[in-house]
């Protein structure tokens, strides 16, 4: 194997950084630039800015056609998104959720002040334990929030029977997973409602977005009703709501993104098939995989670091590729029950989350999308098989320059 570098010209130890460029987890796509500003110009000529204007309206239509949902309703950001389908399917008191998620997961519930429960993980798909799910139903229970999360579908079918078992509400976090499919259904059909992300940093975005679909025509009018403030006509507020909606420069965003979706879905095909070969036979690093047989958007490249092998740890990993200008991330460090208020709140919350807590301390995030290409890639995975190869060296120079920096 030929390495850019040695051990002692990485950028931590004051080499020059392998890449000149900072590179992200997250850098947004953009589409077809010269459509999205035809887009802006033809909103700008109408004068029509919000409020259900026809470039949100055309946005809803294609995402219930691509998806297969009776309805969907586009807001403003996922997270408010979240916290309408919450409000609308009535959950009160409990709700069971993973731990291993973004904190807007929990958030949504707790800024309601329903109480988030959280569920432990299964360490093979980072996603809630259905086993695990029965044991925290109490009576208070009123619903349970499974997350696909990296776009990997939950184990719907038994989320599913355990939500009938004990008549609860079933709803789906898909910030992750706009594009995929299980078991040939698309993501979006499955609960409830379901909710997608449409940040500036998931592989189809709208500067901020989110939306949620349903197939229950109940559920579809009171959470249209409720991202508008309650309004079922001009003067005529028929519900409490909010203003959840989306505006008419993020759809043009979103319609264009949408325009190149399968560009940007074979791009990130491409990158996690190059990560795939590039990370083969490395030690002690274990990849998330995703089932090609299904329909994927695969935008986030994950791997597990297990210390023990690689000798250097998953933080130590994160610091060298830093330095190098690659911003890895540990989503989703530390947990949401090791942050606030949920920490203060349930201290000892870690004890019933053994499998959420190894892969907090594990989890490392690298970056796709069409901001990066097969060449970059492969530099990115040589660097990591150089000090992972290197482990027991590097983990020593890096303790004896901290040393030397802290003075002891
Ligand atoms: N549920 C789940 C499971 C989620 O993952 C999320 C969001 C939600 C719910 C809530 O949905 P939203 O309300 O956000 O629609 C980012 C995103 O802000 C967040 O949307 C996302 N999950 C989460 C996984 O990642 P941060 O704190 O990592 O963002 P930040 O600012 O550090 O950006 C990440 C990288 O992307 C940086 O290196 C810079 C780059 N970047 C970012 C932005 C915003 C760009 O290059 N350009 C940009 O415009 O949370």
């Amino acid at each position: 194997m030929e390495y850019d570098k040695q051990i002692d010209d990485l950028a931590i130890f004051g080499g020059p950084p392998t890449f000149s460029e900072k590179l992200h987890v997250g850098r947004p796509n953009i589409g077809d630039r010269q459509r999205l500003l035809e887009r802006f110009n033809d909103l700008l000529d109408r004068k029509w800015l919000s409020n259900n204007g026809p470039f949100v309206q055309e946005f809803e239509k294609r995402i219930t056609a691509l998806t297969g949902v009776k309805h969907c309703i586009a807001m403003c950001n996922g997270t408010v998104a979240l916290e309408i389908a919450i409000r609308a399917a009535n959950l009160t008191g409990e709700v069971i959720v993973p731990a291993f998620t973004f904190i807007a997961t929990a958030h949504a519930l707790q800024w309601q002040e329903i109480t988030p429960v959280f569920c432990d993980i299964d360490p093979q798909t980072h996603n809630l334990d259905p086993g695990k799910v029965e044991e925290m139903i109490t009576p208070r229970t009123t619903g349970i929030i499974g997350v696909h999360t990296w776009g990997r579908p939950c184990d719907v079918e038994a989320l599913t029977e355990v939500a009938q078992r004990h008549k609860l509400k079933l709803l789906f976090d898909a910030a992750h997973a706009f594009g995929c499919s299980h078991k040939g259904r698309m993501i979006g059909n499955f609960g409830d409602v379901e909710m997608f992300s449409f940040h500036a940093t998931k592989f189809l975005n709208t500067f901020e977005g989110g939306a949620v679909v349903t197939n229950d025509d109940n559920l579809a009018t009171k959470m249209r009703l409720m991202k508008n403030f309650g309004f079922a006509g001009y003067d005529n507020v028929i519900y409490i709501g909010t203003n959840g909606k989306m505006n008419e420069v993020s759809a043009a965003m979103g319609l264009t993104g949408l325009e190149s979706l399968d560009e940007f879905i074979a791009t990130n095909h491409r990158n996690y098939k190059v990560y795939e070969k590039e990370l083969k036979g490395i030690p002690g690093v274990k990849p998330a995989y995703y089932d090609e047989t299904e329909k994927c958007n695969y935008q986030y490249i994950i791997l597990e670091i297990d210390k023990a092998v690689t000798h250097v740890s998953r933080d130590q990993l994160i610091e060298v590729l830093h330095a190098e200008n690659i911003l890895a991330r540990r989503y989703f460090f530390p947990g949401c029950h090791r942050m606030e208020p949920y920490l203060s709140c349930f201290p000892h919350a870690g004890l019933l989350l053994p499998e959420t807590e190894r892969l907090a301390e594990r989890v490392l995030s690298l970056p796709t999308g069409t901001d990066i290409d097969e060449k970059e890639i492969i530099r990115v995975c040589r660097l990591l098989r150089l000090v992972i190869e290197n482990g027991s060296e590097v983990r020593r120079q890096m303790e004896m320059a901290q040393k030397g920096k802290s003075g002891k």
